[in-house]
This record gives C-alpha cells, structure tokens and sequence, in this order.
C-alpha cells in the first residue's frame, strides 16, 4: 500500500518487536542512515560536537549508536558554514553512527534574561561574545539541515517550572504552530526525520491539546518536553502516564533530558523509547560514578586506599583496568585521564542499564527487575 511505501522511505522507522503486557514498554529497532538502534535507548550527549573527553571509537566501544549534538551551540560556533564545508557533522567530527540535533529552543529559553520572543522566533544574546542572535523555526531547521542529522527536532519553548497556565497554554500553542513550520522547511530532505517536541508544563489539560495538535503533523517520532525541569519526579510521572498513550505506537517517543537510572527505568515502563541527559558525563567529571549500588563519590577520602574497581559488576574499560584509588588519585591531581575514565565509566554504567531493561522486557520481568535494580541501588520501591 502507499502507506506502507512511505514507512518503508522513511529516514528514521521504529520496528517494534516487542509490546510489554504487564507495562507499557516496548522493545524495538530504530532504524537511521547511520545504522540500526536497538531501543529502549539512551543518548550520550555531545553537545559541542563531541561527547566530552571521548573519541568516536570510545563510544562504539562503550556501545553508543546514537549520540545528542546541540544546534544551539553549533550555530553560534563554529557556525554551519564551517560544519557545511566539513561535509556535514558525521564527517566534520567522525562520527559514523546516528546523531539526533536538539534544535536550540531549550537552551535559547535556558538563557532567561537576554532574550525576546515573538510568533517569528527568539532574539537572544550569545552567551560566548554577547552578540545579537536570532533562531526561529525556520533557521534552525535550516541549520539542522547543514548539520545532516539522522533525528532534526523541532524548534520549540520548554516552559519553566512552576509556570502560570496561561503562560504554559500560549507557549504550548506557539510550539505546535513552529512544528508546523519546522515541517514545512524540512520538506522531504533525505534522510533526516523530524521530531515534534509535546509541551504544557504540568498542566494535563495542556498535555492533552499539545499531543493532539503536534500528532496531527504526522510526523515520524514524538519527544516529551519540558519535564525534568524541577517538578518533582512523581509530578513528571503522572504526566507520563497521561501524555505518552496519546502518541502514537508506531514511532519513536523520546523523553528530552532525562537520564537518572530510576527514571529511564519509570520512561521506560510509561511507553518511552528514548532518552538523552548531561547527567553521567557531567558527573563523571565532578567525581561521582553510577553504580550498581547507587552513586560513589570517588573523590572521597573513603575509597582513597580501595583498590577495587569502581563498580566490581561492571565491565568497562576502567573497571576492567583500574581501581577507586587510581581514579581517585588522577582526579584529585587535576589528570585528564581520570575525566575520562570516569567518563567511559558512566556512560558504560547506563548502556548496560539499557541493555538489561531490554531484556528484561524481552523476557516479560521488567517489574521484576525494576524492583531488583533499586533495592540493589538504594531507591526507594
Ligand atoms: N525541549 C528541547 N530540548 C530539551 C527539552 C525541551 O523541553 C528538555 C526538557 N527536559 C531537555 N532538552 N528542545
Ligand atoms: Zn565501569
């Protein structure tokens, strides 16, 4: 059928293999240009063009298959003129698996102050130099373009938390009209699949009339926004709950900026296909690992003459090699390298986490084995 002719051309398809019975989870493959993704995913984020501290053979190594860039950050530097002379962002940063681009509107809004919107799109200030930018649906699709990513998200405002109704329903509106845009600026580029970005605060109401209104675009993936911005976990779940069976089963649903291992645990069981978050990076490089046994602060003074590995159930690089004190010793002494083994670390840490909740959903045990990764991690049930 035609139907089946446009899903068969499509950039990016989502094959699911597998529908949970007991929760919402779904096990699939995302298909992209640049390889096939098995899902539920998480994304490590490589905001400036690269995964901080690590090269692309690293992050095949750790088992990565689709990392997060910012368009935000791109377009200011080194601008996409450059990224188009380098061939595109695969080739400028040799990176030969799948990219999905954030288009900008998050960290535009991130800026707070500095910053005008209008129906056209948003002035801002750089935070590099102070100069006057402008990106509206329309320019970041454009640039997204330039930069060749598998997943082109759409332009949208990521309402702060708490935020007035009224304030979340006209932001809300905005983004579903910019979607559209997005779509039509997109056309049918080759190769690259828009994303729509629900938005509404935590406001189900809202929710409700975002999902309706950015479905309505057909396009082939879905992202949640605007959570994870300081309401409290439980808040983001109900709203999972309510929001995520409005889109629909047969694409991709992605859960911006969220990365904890309880809550890729909670998206998971709620219909979430995909995640992407700072979190194991950033803390990696302030010290603190993800464990099977909850965080470790491998600064402390406490694993100063601990020669285990970090996490002895781990099998990374760094905890195939090295131990606490090692790392420990290379972070407090300012060592690049200890960024970078804590980095390999986390990052590692959450592919597996990944893994097994695939196959606990493959083998109908997900509660089970949700039940069993928090005890082992010190959460609550
Ligand atoms: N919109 C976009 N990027 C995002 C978010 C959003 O709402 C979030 C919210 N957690 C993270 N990254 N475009
Ligand atoms: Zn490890």
């Amino acid at each position: 059928s035609f139907k089946l002719g446009v899903e068969v051309l499509a950039a990016v398809r989502l094959e699911i293999l597998k529908e949970d019975i007991k929760t919402r989870a779904r096990l699939g493959r995302l298909h992209t240009p640049h390889g096939m993704i098995e899902t539920p995913v998480f994304m490590p984020v490589g905001t400036q063009a690269t995964v901080k501290s690590m090269t692309p053979e690293e992050l095949e190594e750790i088992g990565a298959g689709i990392i997060l860039s910012n368009t935000y950050h791109l377009f200011l530097r080194p601008g996409p003129e450059l990224i188009r002379a380098a061939g595109g962002l695969h080739s400028f940063m040799h990176w030969g698996g799948a990219i999905l681009t954030d288009s900008g509107g998050f960290q535009v809004f991130s800026l707070g102050d500095l910053r005008r919107i209008s129906e056209e799109g948003v002035e801002f200030r750089s935070h590099l130099d102070g100069s006057r930018q402008f990106l509206s649906p329309e320019i970041a699709t454009e640039v997204q373009m330039v930069l060749g990513s598998d997943i082109v998200m759409a332009f949208d405002e990521c309402a702060p938390y708490p935020c007035s109704h009224e304030y979340a329903r006209d932001s809300s509106a905005r983004t579903t009209r910019w979607a559209a845009r997005c779509k039509e600026t997109l056309g049918v580029s080759a190769g690259q699949a828009l994303f729509g970005i629900v938005q509404g605060g935590t406001f189900k109401d809202l929710r409700r009339e975002s999902a309706a209104g950015i479905t309505a675009l057909d396009l082939p993936g879905y992202a949640v926004g605007g959570l994870s911005v300081g309401e409290p976990k439980e808040v983001m779940y109900e709203i999972l709950d309510d929001t995520v069976p409005l889109l629909p089963a047969d694409r991709p649903r992605y859960l911006m900026g969220v990365g904890s291992p309880d809550a890729l645990i909670e998206g998971v069981m709620r219909g979430i296909d995909m995640f992407d978050c700072v979190l194991p990076t950033r803390i990696a490089r302030n010290g603190t690992a993800l464990t099977r046994f909850g965080k470790l602060v491998v600064r402390n003074a406490t694993v100063a003459r601990d020669f285990s590995p970090i996490d002895p159930t781990c099998d990374c690089y760094t905890c195939r090699h090295y131990s606490r004190a090692y790392v420990r010793h290379l972070l407090k002494a300012d060592e690049i390298l200890g960024l970078r083994l804590m980095t390999i670390h986390n990052l590692r840490f959450l592919q597996n986490l990944m893994r097994e909740i695939r196959e606990a959903i493959a083998a109908e045990r997900l509660p089970a084995y949700r039940r069993e990764f928090f005890v082992g991690y010190g959460y609550p049930l």
